[in-house]
């Protein structure tokens, strides 16, 4: 196939770079249009979405792109709708009720009930063919393959009325049934990631680049939202604390409960298990649903622009087509010209356009939650705009702002040793027999403890706006003796946005266990993975053997 010109509809969504990747890698190019003009040399459209369906409406509007972008649908040329960049195409959604859609499609994008489940859908996901149309070329989506869906918003699928005609395949997530891609005439669109969802993903996209995708008028049968079987995973997450060592060379290494340096007797230097784009590739090829990279010492002594974080993810995005998270240094920066600052949304800004997916906030997540806490304290509105959470949000949408949370136990003997906080009783005494503990969130990688636990926290991030909680626990870190089962019980049941259950795997029974116990949304381990104790596979197949459902990759 020779190497064809893609164009992608660029109103300054989030990840694109994912995308250029991704198109990339199959053998095409990318061209961008950023005005109304530039539709009229355009022959087949990528339309992608991220972030808000607001942000995304009145990004086209002030760009002038509605009218051209539904006149080019119009004239009957293909276009490809990708999550926020399919929901747009229908009549409006609840996320923004005062922006009309492109009203391409009939229906309304709605919210997720998350008083059953989690909220974002965030995760690997089936999407099954629901219709009975013939056609010499279809989308290339299989039954059994699953793909990366992260939205807190979809269209409910009903598979009656005017869904005949466009609805292409659907999705179960617990007990709600939603559209997961539309087909009708040349326009196809998914609700979840093809760039980001590995090789199916891939062969989704080709399909649209590749063959003439037009869907046949006429009736179809479909399928019952009641057959749309249940087919989400549980994520295994691959963790890189990424670090300079004493010669200058970034490496990624592990702490034990967050000392990553090797014994005095060893040289004391920083451990090194390697190079992080390599590393992170061969998760990506032994099946990790999604990548996270720690950088655990800011850079703080050369310009933002020069972090090499930023060229990792350059790296790391051009051959690893799985989610990317990016956490460590997460906040407003100054250069060390005194000059140049970076908000944190700018900060998040910069790692999106070089590939990540979501960022992880650690320590300005921590300050965060005590000013609001306080504001609530003070009698004030409780949300004012100036977090990096909120401001992240606002702009790429909840899914994309991970917490990342270092906490550490502190015993008591009794709940009333420490009223202020959020007390559990424990199965695993303290060293002086203390029955009861509250978990202590600290900053600065650890190295400062704060007046505030792990619940407030959680819970105040996640009403300044976070999509995700990624729960390490410093007791744990590196010990191999299993996740803080109680720790992360606690967590799960106080918020409803996902749980990234962290911090002690050291074989594949943890896995399953805190699955079962906690109810965690994902897990992710480190240590184990990088010494080769424990194939990612293996973690995979014992799951599978539990009766939880992973990805095979
Ligand atoms: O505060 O926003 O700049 O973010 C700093 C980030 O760096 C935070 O996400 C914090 O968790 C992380 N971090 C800082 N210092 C360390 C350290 O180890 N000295 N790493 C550190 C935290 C925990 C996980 C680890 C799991 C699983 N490491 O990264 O991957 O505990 O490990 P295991 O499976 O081997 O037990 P900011």
């Amino acid at each position: 196939m020779t190497s064809q010109k893609l164009y992608l509809l660029d109103y300054g969504a989030g990840n694109v770079r994912s995308l250029l990747n991704a198109v990339e890698k199959i053998g095409h190019t990318i061209e961008y249009i950023q005005t109304a003009e530039d539709f009229d040399k355009a022959d087949k459209i990528i339309f992608p979405g991220v972030g808000a369906f607001g942000y995304a409406m009145q990004a086209l509007r002030a760009k002038g792109l509605v009218e051209p972008l539904k006149a080019y649908v119009a004239s009957g040329r293909p276009l490809m709708g990708i999550c926020v960049g399919m929901q747009v195409l229908f009549e409006g959604s609840d996320e923004s009720p005062n922006e009309p859609g492109l009203g391409i499609f009939e229906g309304q994008v709605t919210l997720f009930d998350n008083s059953t489940k989690t909220v974002p859908h965030m995760g690997w996901n089936a999407t099954q063919t629901v219709h009975a149309t013939e056609s010499a070329a279809a989308p290339d989506l299989n039954a059994e393959s699953r793909y990366y869906f992260v939205h807190s918003y979809g269209v409910p699928y009903t598979g009656e009325g005017a869904q005949k005609e466009f609805v292409h395949s659907a999705t179960r997530y617990g007990d709600e049934v939603v559209v997961s891609s539309v087909w009708k005439g040349s326009v196809f669109a998914t609700q979840f990631h093809p760039e980001k969802s590995g090789t199916p993903g891939l062969a989704a996209l080709r399909s649209f680049i590749e063959s003439d995708l037009v869907r046949p008028v006429g009736p179809s049968t479909v399928t019952a939202p009641s057959d749309v079987p249940e087919a989400f995973t549980v994520r295994v997450i691959a963790c890189l604390d990424v670090r300079a060592n004493d010669t200058g060379d970034l490496v990624v290494t592990k702490g034990d409960q967050y000392d990553v340096r090797e014994s005095a007797e060893d040289g004391g230097d920083v451990r090194n298990l390697g190079k992080p784009v390599d590393l992170a590739k061969r998760y990506f090829d032994e099946g990790a649903d999604e990548i996270a990279f720690l950088n655990i010492t800011s850079f703080r002594n050369m310009p933002f622009k020069d972090t090499p974080m930023l060229e990792v993810l350059r790296q790391a995005s051009r051959s690893i087509f799985v989610p990317l998270t990016i956490g460590g240094g997460v906040r407003d920066i100054v250069d060390p010209d005194g000059e140049h600052v970076w908000p944190a949304v700018q900060v998040a800004g910069e790692y999106f356009r070089s590939g990540a997916d979501k960022v992880s906030i650690g320590s300005d997540a921590v300050y965060a939650a005590e000013r609001y806490l306080q504001r609530i304290a003070d009698g004030k509105v409780p949300l004012d705009g100036t977090t990096a959470i909120e401001q992240i949000a606002e702009r790429y949408g909840r899914q994309a702002v991970v917490i990342s949370v270092d906490p550490r136990r502190v015993y008591v003997n009794s709940p009333n040793d420490a009223p202020a906080h959020h007390i559990i009783k424990t199965a695993f005494p303290g060293p002086n027999g203390e029955q009861f503990c509250w978990y202590q969130c600290t900053v600065k990688g650890g190295r400062e403890g704060r007046d505030i636990d792990v619940r407030q926290l959680v819970t105040s991030c996640e009403a300044l706006g976070a999509g995700e909680v990624l729960l390490n626990c410093m007791d744990k870190d590196g010990t191999n003796s299993g996740y803080d089962l109680e720790l992360i019980g606690d967590v799960k049941r106080a918020v409803k946005i996902p749980v990234i259950a962290s911090s002690g795997a050291g074989k594949p029974e943890h896995f399953s266990e805190v699955v079962k116990t906690t109810a965690a949304d994902a897990v992710l381990a480190a240590g184990i993975f990088h010494r080769r104790e424990v194939p990612i596979a293996d973690v995979k197949a014992h799951l599978k053997a539990e009766g939880i459902q992973t990805r095979n990759a």
